[in-house]
């Protein structure tokens, strides 16, 4: 039984939870406990703070752990990346009063900085040998600067509208993070082989992802004119129709070029174009 750690309620809790569905892992959810078996796979998940899941799995509480790229690295425990998931993505940035001019990172020297992440701020300015003052505080860290506690912020920015409603600007961006699979550094044999049955599935479920199957109906005389503008995992799938001079034809599209492509399809003639959902995808 392999035991996955993953964010109790917060930003990250749902999509963890509709991956691990889509992954085929039935969970009983009915009454809300700390520990839950899967019915169907040898999974139990364990829900936590996401500020604990690091340590969890770097001590072998749990074997694996869902959260995001940013508090992993900043808790800096010994565990290993096996997955990145797409999902929870933001950055960590530095921060400045919107009418203060930036001068580039020598602007921070000797400056006071406001996070709750001060060992990747630490690396950071390290790394590019300035000397600030990290002034750790957890929560509404955006506001430090107009209450006078720091002269600047570094944290966790999505749409940017948290910054504009505190007079703020972003002026370096110093990691991206989205949320990540994390593993202990080994497993036993067994559980090395269970969580290679999970990754399979998450591929799959990601692999259908903004995908869509498409059916079409075309005038072979045109065959040729749709084939060659769809992409298709390998290519096309051709089949005659009952109807004389018309053939099914069948392929993947992608979300992002989805409507260009349907347009030309319609202009080559193509009809009854059907559109449904991939739900897994084995490539
Ligand atoms: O209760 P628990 O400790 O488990 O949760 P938490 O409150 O510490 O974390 P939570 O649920 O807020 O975030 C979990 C993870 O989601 C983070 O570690 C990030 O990896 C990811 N994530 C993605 C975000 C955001 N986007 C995000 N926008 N985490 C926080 N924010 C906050 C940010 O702190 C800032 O206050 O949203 C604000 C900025 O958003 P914008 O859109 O205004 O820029
Ligand atoms: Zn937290």
């Amino acid at each position: 039984m392999l035991r996955i750690a993953v964010q109790a309620k917060g930003r990250l809790h749902e999509e963890t939870m509709r991956l691990l569905e889509e992954s085929d892992v039935k969970l009983s959810l009915a009454k809300r406990t700390l520990l839950v078996q899967s019915s169907n796979f040898p999974l139990e998940v364990l829900f936590l703070r996401d500020d604990d899941i690091p340590q969890s799995v770097a001590t072998g509480v749990a074997d694996l752990g869902i959260v995001g790229e940013n508090e992993f690295a900043e808790k800096q425990e010994d565990a290993r990346i096996v997955k990145r998931l797409g999902f929870g993505q933001c950055r960590l940035s530095l921060a400045i009063p919107k009418n203060i001019e930036y001068t580039g990172l020598g602007w921070f020297e000797g400056k006071k900085i406001a996070t709750s992440y001060p060992s990747i701020l630490k690396d950071f300015m390290e790394r590019n040998g300035i000397h600030a003052e990290i002034h750790v505080i957890t929560g509404s860290v955006e506001v430090a600067p107009s209450i006078g506690l720091a002269d600047s912020i570094f944290d966790i920015v999505s749409s940017g509208s948290t910054l504009v409603n505190n007079h703020l600007k972003e002026v370096e961006v110093v990691m991206h993070s989205e949320a990540v699979l994390v593993a202990s550094k080994s497993l036993p044999q067994e559980k090395e082989a269970v969580l290679a049955e999970l990754l399979f599935r998450m591929e799959a479920v990601k692999a259908a992802e903004n995908k869509k199957y498409v059916l079409m109906n075309v005038p072979n005389a045109r065959l040729e004119e749709v084939i060659g503008i769809l992409p298709g995992m390998k290519s096309p799938t051709v089949m005659p129709l009952a109807q004389e001079g018309w053939s099914s034809v069948h392929t993947v599209l992608d979300e992002g070029c989805f409507w260009e492509i349907i347009r030309q399809l319609k202009a080559f003639g193509a009809q009854g174009i059907l559109v449904l959902s991939i739900e897994k995808m084995i490539v």
